[in-house]
């Protein structure tokens, strides 16, 4: 049966999940002129993805990798959260939550590592202080692929991380944002001037997840997939596992699937509901 796109019902739903995941993608932050990767416009259309964001590509050349990132964070710095962050924020207060949806819990997994869902539920959190937000209930986020603004040592024995949100993170990456826009990368900066351990003075590198590495937090998440009775899929192409594959394992137990998308996405037609727009406004309508 093809998915419906009846809002009244999908609130109904809503109103009646008891465990709720959310999975998110680029197009989550795309109105907060954060670039998506694929498709038009898509960062891996622009940019050689296999020598800026693999862990092969980060140890041929560390300089164009890091100018790359580099830019990112720039970008990520600049931007603000959108009405569609706003309206998951919103929905995982619990305060607010419990009028749309009582007694049910929620978790955003989130793919994008721009930190743009963390700054928006800080901002709605400021919002409400005194509303019996408690610790156990406190927002949940995962950032499943890590964060830009994490920077992480490279030395085996050390691993340090620290949370960094430097602008420009090292003097020598300053202005090269700019290279990146024109395609015009330096591939020699001098290692000693890239982002270094503040403990051990290791080369360090994002802290963010690249084709064939771990995600974050897997086991969590596992979890919270194997009890969830609504996955509400948001802004991504369902192409990248094992977080295009929470959906369907939602479904296979049970559950329902809502999909929140600007076009059409991977495994689309297999969900309950489909809501093709901008999730900052389709989003709006759904937990508002
Ligand atoms: C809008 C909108 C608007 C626009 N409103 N919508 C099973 C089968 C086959 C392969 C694999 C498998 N399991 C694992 C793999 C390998 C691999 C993989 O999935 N490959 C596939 C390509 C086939 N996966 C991995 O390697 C992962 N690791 C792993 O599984 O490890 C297992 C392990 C276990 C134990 C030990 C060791 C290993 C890691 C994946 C890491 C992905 N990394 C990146 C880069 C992160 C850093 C960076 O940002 O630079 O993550 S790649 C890139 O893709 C980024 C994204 O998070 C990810 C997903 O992209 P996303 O978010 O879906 O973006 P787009 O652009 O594709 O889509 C945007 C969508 O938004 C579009 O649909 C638009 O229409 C829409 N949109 N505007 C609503 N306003
Ligand atoms: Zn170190």
């Amino acid at each position: 049966m093809a998915p419906s796109n009846n809002m009244d019902a999908f609130r109904e739903l809503l109103a009646s999940s008891r465990h709720i995941v959310a999975v998110a993608g680029a197009g989550l932050s795309a109105a907060s002129g954060i670039p998506t990767f694929r498709g038009a416009g898509g960062m891996w259309r622009k940019y050689n993805a296999i020598s800026l964001a693999t862990p092969e590509g980060f140890k041929a050349n560390p300089s164009l990798s890091w100018q790359f990132y580099h830019y990112r964070r720039e970008t990520a710095l600049r931007a603000q959260p959108n009405n569609a962050h706003r309206a998951l924020s919103a929905f995982s207060l619990p305060t607010i939550r419990q009028q749309i949806s009582p007694g049910s819990t929620f978790t955003l997994i989130t793919q994008n590592v721009d930190g743009l869902s963390q700054r928006s539920n800080d901002q709605i959190a400021a919002m409400f202080p005194e509303e019996g937000n408690t610790a156990d209930e406190k927002l949940q986020l995962i950032e499943m692929h890590g964060k830009l603004f994490d920077v992480s040592c490279t030395a085996k024995d050390c691993r340090h991380v620290e949370y960094n949100t430097k602008s420009p993170i090292t003097e020598a990456l300053g202005g090269t944002e700019l290279l990146v826009e024109h395609g015009t990368l330096d591939p020699d900066i001098p290692l000693e001037d890239l982002p270094r351990c503040s403990k051990c003075g290791s080369l360090a590198r994002p802290g963010v997840v690249w084709f064939g590495e771990r995600p974050f937090h897997l086991d969590d998440i596992d979890k919270l997939v194997e009890k969830a009775d609504l996955c509400v899929v948001v802004g991504t192409s369902s192409t990248v596992y094992p977080a295009a594959g929470y959906a369907m394992e939602v479904q296979e137990n049970g559950g329902k699937v809502a999909v929140f998308n600007l076009d059409r996405s991977e495994g689309d037609e297999e969900a309950d509901y489909l809501f093709l727009g901008p999730c900052e406004e389709t989003l709006v309508q759904a937990f508002g």
